[in-house]
């Protein structure tokens, strides 16, 4: 059946993709994209189907967005990352949990489905922090990480109490081209693709040694839309599924680009409230219920992202 679908944050590093991704599947007037402004640069986003401006803090826009387009899915997306996050904790708490509550509630009013992604950030210092499993210790130091465990325990909420069909995954550090990210902790690991090409040095603000999940976008556009359309009658986790592709420190990352720049170098300049957040999230996930219930399978390991991310990149600097 085909979707009438609502993309919140829809010009940020994931929705600008899965914008253009899902226009693919479901057709350009069915995927309506929404934004805080038309900003400059994400005309593509804006100009090959419906746009809106929706600000997820005023219901009443959210509420407007989805009658006018006669939307039954709204891919949450708007939110304030976990770097942004430490320094607003109170626009964090604003964006994340209140419109998060305002989705859910014209999810409610108006029969919507409502995918919205969680982070690696759910989890905190006491989690296992090996092959980490998907139901475990969720104690989170960061309000980043607060609203996302948070926001998955709303979702679950909604979907028991008032039937509405949530689905969540936790995403991991998430590795693209197109739209730069926003303001995370594992935006090094963009960022230093785009250091090698341009400058051949980068400074690395995460110490040597820190293993994080990571992801390539294919993949994480592949999750959105599978999981969405995965039988809810297999969902026993809905809010929401580990997955990951790769597990990594920043060594590894310099040591895959040097096979294909060999004159790149790096060095530190450790961020102490980068390193804190990322001393607080696992090393690696156990991403086996996702693998089990939708047949998550992710294709991208580091040596073919690291391929395509420098041949795409090299298009797009040049
Ligand atoms: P992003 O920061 O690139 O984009 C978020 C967008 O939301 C931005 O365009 C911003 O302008 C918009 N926004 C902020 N406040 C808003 C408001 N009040 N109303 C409407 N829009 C608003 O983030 P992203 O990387 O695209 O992340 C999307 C989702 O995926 C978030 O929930 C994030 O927590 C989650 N996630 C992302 C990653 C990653 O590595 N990118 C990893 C894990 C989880
Ligand atoms: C961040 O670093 O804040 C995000 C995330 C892993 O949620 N990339």
């Amino acid at each position: 059946m085909t979707k009438k679908i609502l993309i919140t944050g829809a010009l940020g590093q994931i929705g600008s993709e899965l914008t253009m991704y899902m226009r693919k599947i479901y057709g350009d007037n069915n995927v309506v994209a929404s934004g805080l402004s038309r900003k400059e640069g994400a005309e593509k986003v804006i100009e090959s189907g419906p746009f809106e401006i929706v600000d997820v803090t005023k219901p009443e826009q959210i509420a407007e967005a989805v009658k006018k387009h006669k939307v039954d899915w709204i891919v949450h997306l708007a939110a304030i990352l976990s770097a942004v996050g430490e320094k607003k904790p109170g626009l964090a708490w604003d964006v994340n949990m209140n419109g998060l509550y305002n989705i859910l509630e014209v999810a409610k009013e108006n029969d919507c489905g409502v995918f919205t992604p969680s982070s690696i950030a759910a989890f905190g210092p006491n989690t296992p922090k090996d092959n980490t499993p998907q139901d475990t210790i969720q104690r989170p130091t960061t309000m980043y990480g607060v609203t996302k465990v948070a926001g998955e325990l709303l979702c679950d909420y909604y979907h028991k109490r008032f039937g509405v069909d949530t689905r969540g995954v936790r995403f991991p550090g998430l590795i693209s081209y197109t739209t730069l990210p926003g303001g995370g902790t594992t935006d090094y690991a963009v960022h230093i693709y785009y250091e090698a090409l341009k400058n051949k040095k980068y400074t690395c603000p995460i110490k040597e040694g820190t293993y994080m999940d990571m992801m390539y976008m294919p993949d994480a556009l592949d999750a959105i839309v599978n999981l969405i359309e995965a039988n809810p009658d297999k969902l026993v986790h809905r809010n929401a599924f580990n997955v990951t592709a790769m597990s990594f420190a920043p060594e590894d990352i310099y040591a895959e680009i040097k096979k294909h720049i060999p004159d790149f170098e790096m060095d530190y300049d450790v961020d102490p409230v980068l390193q804190d957040i990322a001393d607080s999230w696992p090393n690696s996930l156990d991403d086996s219920a996702a693998r089990e219930e939708w047949g998550w399978n992710p294709k991208y390991d580091l040596a073919e992202m690291t391929k395509d991310m420098l041949e795409k990149l090299k298009k797009k600097l040049n």
